[in-house]
This record gives C-alpha cells, sequence and structure tokens, in this order.
C-alpha cells in the first residue's frame, strides 16, 4: 500500500452478498484468532473498500505486500495490529484516524485467515446490470448546446462517486453527474461526443454532451471493481465499441459503444512472466491505437501486456507480450506508435511498438515509476523523449522515443531530472507548451505534498521552480492536507489545471495557472467539487495529448 493513499483505497462498496460469500472457507489453523460472522462480514467489507486496490482481493500482493495467511500468520495478531495502526516505512499507511480500534483489531485477525472469493461477474451478469437509458435513435442529432466540447473538463468528484463536467472558456461547473462509487477515471469516445466514466465498483456510464445538459444514456457494470475504459478509435470503427478493464474478476469486456451492450467478455487469469500461474491477474490501463483496430491491455500481476484486435470480436486475436510486473499506468510516444507502460513492482517502464507487435524495450528505471499517461516533448539534445515521475525516487525520468532519428538514445534513460519530492503520481506537458510539470501529492510532507515542480523543457539545465499551488487557492487551514494532482492542460495547450484534493468535507478547489507566466490565472471553487482529483479535457482526451 502507498503511504498517503489511505483517501485512496476507497474502493466500491462490497455488495452484503460478496463480504459473507465465502464464510465457509478453509478453516483456520488452531492458534489463529477467528471472528464471529458479524465481524468477518464487517472486516471483509473493509478490506474490499480499502486495502484491496493495493493488495489485491486474494491478497496475492502488487502495490501492497502478500497477506495470505502464511506471511499473516507468522507476524502474528500484535504486530499486524501495529502495522495496521501506524502504518510503515515501507509505504503502508497508518489507519488509526479512519478506523476503530476494535475495526483494527478484527482487521489483524481477518488477513490472519484464508481469503474470501468473491463471486464471478460474467455476460450474464453484465447483462442484467445494462440499462440502455436513451436509445440512440432517440438522442439528438446535433449539438443542442453552445458550450466549447473540446474544452469541456470531466473532473474525477472521488468521495462523491461523480464527475463534474466544467466549461473551459467560462470555468463554470455546466454539469454534475452521478456515476460510479469511487469514481477512477473519464475516457473519450474517438467522436468527443460521449464521456466515458468507470468506478471503482465497476459501474461504467456513458455520457453524450450533445443534450442540452450533460445526459447519461447508459450505464452498466463490468464487475465489482475496476479501473479502466477505452473506446475504438481506429478509422472506421469510431464510437463502435468500449472496452472496460476490471479488478475483479480479472476480466476485460467488448461493449457496444454507443449502447454499452456487453459484448464479449475475456478473462486475464494465466500465467505470469515467471511462468507461475496466478488467479487474480487484474487489468490495469488501456490504450486505444490510431494506427490499427486494436486496443492495449496491461495485465498486472501477470505482466503480460495484449493487443486486442478488436477488427473481429468472434475470431478476437490477442498478441500476448511479456514484459514485467506489475503493469500500471501508461502512456503512448508522440508518434503514437509505441506504448510505453510502468511496470511498478520492476522498477522498469516496458515500451511495445504496436506497429511490429513485439515489446521493444525494458528500460530500468529508479523507483515504482508512475506516469499517469506519461508526457512527450523534443529534448533539446536528446530528441523525443518521454517522462515519467517517481512513486519511490524523486526524480522525473526522461525516456528516448525516437529509434530513428536517435537510436543511441532510444528505450533508454537520458535524463534524470529532480523533482520536489518523490511519492509523485503524474507528470505533464502540452505540444503548445515550454514546460513540464510534476506533483508529489502523496508526500508525507505537506509542503511538498501542496507543490508541484515545474521546468522549462528549453532550458533544463536551468533547474527547475517549485510552486505551492495549494496556497494559490487561498482555502480555509485544515488538518488534512491539500494535494495538489493531476496536471491537465486545456485544450489550447496555455492553461494547466490541478485539483486541490482535499479531506472529503474539506472545501476543495480547482488552480487554474497560465502555462507561460505560470501565474495563477482562476480558482475554481464550488461546495459542490468535493474531493476533485483525476481532469480529463475532452480534446486532449480524445486525441491522447500529453
Ligand atoms: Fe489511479 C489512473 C489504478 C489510486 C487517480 N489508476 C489509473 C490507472 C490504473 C489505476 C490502473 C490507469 C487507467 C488507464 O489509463 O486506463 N489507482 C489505481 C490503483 O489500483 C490505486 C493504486 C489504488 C486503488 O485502490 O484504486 C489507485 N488513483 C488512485 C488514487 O488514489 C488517485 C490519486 C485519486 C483518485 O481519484 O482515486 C488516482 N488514477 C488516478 C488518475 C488516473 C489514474 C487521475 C488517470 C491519469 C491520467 O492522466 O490518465
Amino acid at each position: 500500500m502507498v503511504k498517503g493513499l489511505k483517501g485512496a483505497l476507497l474502493l466500491s462498496a462490497m455488495p452484503f452478498a460478496i463480504a459473507t460469500a465465502a464464510l465457509a472457507a478453509d478453516p483456520a489453523p488452531a492458534a489463529v484468532p477467528t471472528l464471529s460472522t458479524e465481524a468477518k462480514a464487517a472486516s471483509a467489507k473493509i478490506y474490499f473498500e480499502r486495502c484491496a486496490g493495493c493488495h489485491g482481493v486474494l491478497r496475492k500482493g502488487a502495490t501492497g505486500k502478500n497477506l495470505e495467511p502464511a506471511n499473516t500468520q507468522k507476524l502474528g495478531q500484535q504486530r499486524l495490529e501495529k502495522i495496521l495502526t501506524n502504518g510503515t516505512d515501507g509505504g503502508m499507511v497508518n489507519f488509526d484516524d479512519i478506523l476503530t480500534k476494535d475495526e483494527i483489531a478484527n482487521m489483524a485477525t481477518y488477513i490472519q485467515n484464508t481469503p474470501d472469493t468473491p463471486p464471478e461477474f460474467g455476460l450474464k451478469d453484465m447483462k442484467a446490470s445494462w440499462k440502455l437509458l436513451v436509445e440512440p435513435k432517440d438522442r439528438p442529432t446535433k449539438q443542442m448546446n453552445k458550450v466549447s466540447l473540446k474544452n469541456v473538463f470531466s473532473v474525477t468528484l472521488r468521495d462523491t462517486g461523480e464527475v463534474a463536467l466544467i466549461d473551459g472558456d467560462t470555468k463554470q461547473i455546466w454539469a454534475i453527474v452521478k456515476t460510479g462509487y469511487a469514481v477512477h477515471i473519464s475516457r473519450l469516445s474517438a467522436s468527443g461526443r460521449y464521456v466515458y466514466v468507470i468506478g471503482r465498483d465497476g459501474r461504467l456510464d456513458m455520457i453524450d454532451l450533445w443534450f442540452e445538459k450533460p445526459t447519461t444514456v447508459a450505464t452498466m457494470k463490468v464487475g465489482i471493481d475496476a479501473r479502466s475504459v477505452d473506446t475504438s478509435k481506429f478509422k472506421g470503427f469510431e464510437d463502435k465499441y468500449a472496452v472496460v478493464g476490471s479488478y475483479w474478476p480479472p476480466q476485460y469486456a467488448i461493449l457496444d459503444g454507443q449502447t454499452l451492450e456487453p459484448l464479449k467478455v475475456v478473462s486475464t487469469r494465466g500465467v505470469t512472466v515467471d511462468g507461475e500461474y496466478h488467479p487474480e491477474p487484474r487489468v490495469a490501463s488501456i490504450v486505444s491505437s490510431v494506427i490499427k483496430p486494436e486496443w492495449v491491455i496491461n495485465v498486472k500481476e501477470s505482466g503480460q501486456i495484449k493487443l486486442v484486435d478488436y477488427s473481429d470480436i468472434k475470431n478476437l486475436r490477442e498478441t500476448t507480450i511479456e514484459s514485467a510486473k506489475f503493469l500500471h499506468d501508461g502512456g503512448w510516444d508522440a508518434s503514437k506508435r509505441y506504448f510505453l507502460v510502468a511496470a511498478n513492482a520492476s522498477n522498469k517502464v516496458a515500451v511495445v511498438d504496436t506497429k511490429d507487435g513485439k515489446l521493444a524495450g525494458l528500460v530500468d528505471t529508479k523507483a515504482k515509476p508512475h506516469p499517469g499517461r506519461g508526457a512527450n516533448f523534443v529534448h533539446p539534445k536528446f530528441g523525443p523523449v518521454w517522462a515519467t515521475s517517481h512513486l519511490g525516487a524523486d526524480v522525473i525520468t526522461l525516456i528516448g522515443t525516437d529509434p530513428k532519428g536517435h537510436p543511441k538514445e532510444a528505450w533508454k534513460v537520458v535524463a534524470e531530472l529532480k523533482n520536489h519530492g518523490s511519492n509523485s503520481l503524474f507528470v505533464k506537458t502540452h505540444p503548445k507548451s515550454k514546460n513540464l510539470w510534476a506533483d508529489a501529492p502523496l508526500s508525507p510532507d505537506r509542503d511538498l505534498a501542496e507543490s508541484v515542480t515545474v521546468y522549462d523543457i528549453a532550458n533544463l539545465d536551468k533547474g527547475p521552480e517549485v510552486i505551492n499551488v495549494a496556497k494559490m487557492a487561498d482555502l480555509p487551514e485544515t488538518k488534512a492536507v491539500k494535494r495538489v494532482v493531476q496536471a491537465e492542460y486545456n485544450a489550447a495547450g496555455d492553461e494547466v489545471w490541478f485539483s486541490i484534493w482535499a479531506g472529503k468535507t474539506d472545501p476543495s478547489a480547482i488552480v487554474v495557472i497560465d502555462d507561460k507566466t505560470r501565474k495563477m490565472k482562476a480558482v475554481i471553487k464550488d461546495p459542490k467539487l468535493i474531493t476533485p482529483t483525476g481532469k480529463f479535457n475532452v480534446y486532449n482526451t480524445q486525441h491522447d495529448i500529453y
């Protein structure tokens, strides 16, 4: 579990049935404490909501440690309670201000017992969850509002299970739309008309921006725990399909892009790059190619990258590329031929050549790369590079991405720039910008978590400017850190937006910075803007501009 991710670990409210599903699991060894039926069900729910994202539903470990009984029983009740209470230097957060003493004690017991296995969720369940709220024939045939759609931002309001659609021109909230629980990301249809929003509870919503007000036209559930979604973007397939990846069950589903009707489910269970069977290889990031009818689907625990050809979904072709564990987030290089993804447990970035369908490189980096989608720019010396920041190191790594023009630098770390802190999550630039931005929202140091680093791309040797963005928002003092998270550019590439991710009951904000002057241009505040995190500009997301 990543230090500071406490607030981030609120997964879906687990259906009660799941919480109690495996009460008949293997009997615990005599020395292991056990729980009453009620306490076990309550602990299962907490585990699923707060721990499974990092440790896995079956507790095999990923971002967090393996928590199977063989390991937890060695630590024992007291030590586990201490870890849960205080956290560890290894990145486990403290739960003493979230859980009661009894809940901590019960959790320490719960994880010494055999993990519960939640139920599967197949095509039949997805179809039963699917609601086509507005049929395509009943939708507008032209845009019915005057909003400049390309400059709309879909903003995650993580603790309310909503997205705010903000008009980037006026900086006004255009609409707040109910979505899944602890919603994770938004992605756009190839046309830019539909926003697809995935909740951690596996609920996918499709929002049509052509109505007078943004309107949810379809919804479905892909499973009980999910993080990723994308659409078909290759010529001839625009707006035809959506694809959703899920953590539990470990699988991806192909849906009709106009209605969200579930069409096909593909399991990602199988063998890891080490040749071992894994029962829970979860789907991490998904990106959509514009040079082929293909999605790149990254399977976290197995370290396998799937190139999924969607031109004939009845006879689906998958190319499986061996890379490294555990795959997480990533993005395209500027040419959109190469995809770079963080393998954060291996301290590597894997590079896939989607044209040839092969691994182009496995680049060693500092600890725990975490790029979001990364940042592409032309380095004055090394040519085109892609950047990532790190959870485990205070650097921004630049990797050469131009095998033709700069073969010596391709798929190598060409430079490491100093970031103002480790515990960074996202870097960002824009083709029209001269700046490279990086955050450090999970830093245990308040000032660092509230600040960002910015480099002048043309003059990297000059060193960075560090800006406390939280201060710009002029919010009241609070106990909770005002984490500054995820830069996102407007469509014109001359403004950069940062979320101030404060406590659930504290005022939050979005700070808009003039990219040229690096001065505050606007602060978006509204009582409805609760815990904003990811922001997805329609045009930039539609065209993978970063
Ligand atoms: Fe994320 C992207 C998983 C916690 C904000 N996050 C992703 C992706 C994955 C992922 C697999 C890539 C999606 C894609 O591109 O298709 N995130 C996880 C987790 O498993 C983790 C560590 C723990 C959890 O329980 O969910 C986690 N993520 C967080 C947060 O706590 C963050 C900071 C705040 C929040 O809103 O929950 C957070 N994740 C984001 C954002 C992106 C993201 C903003 C998209 C970045 C982008 O620019 O595309």
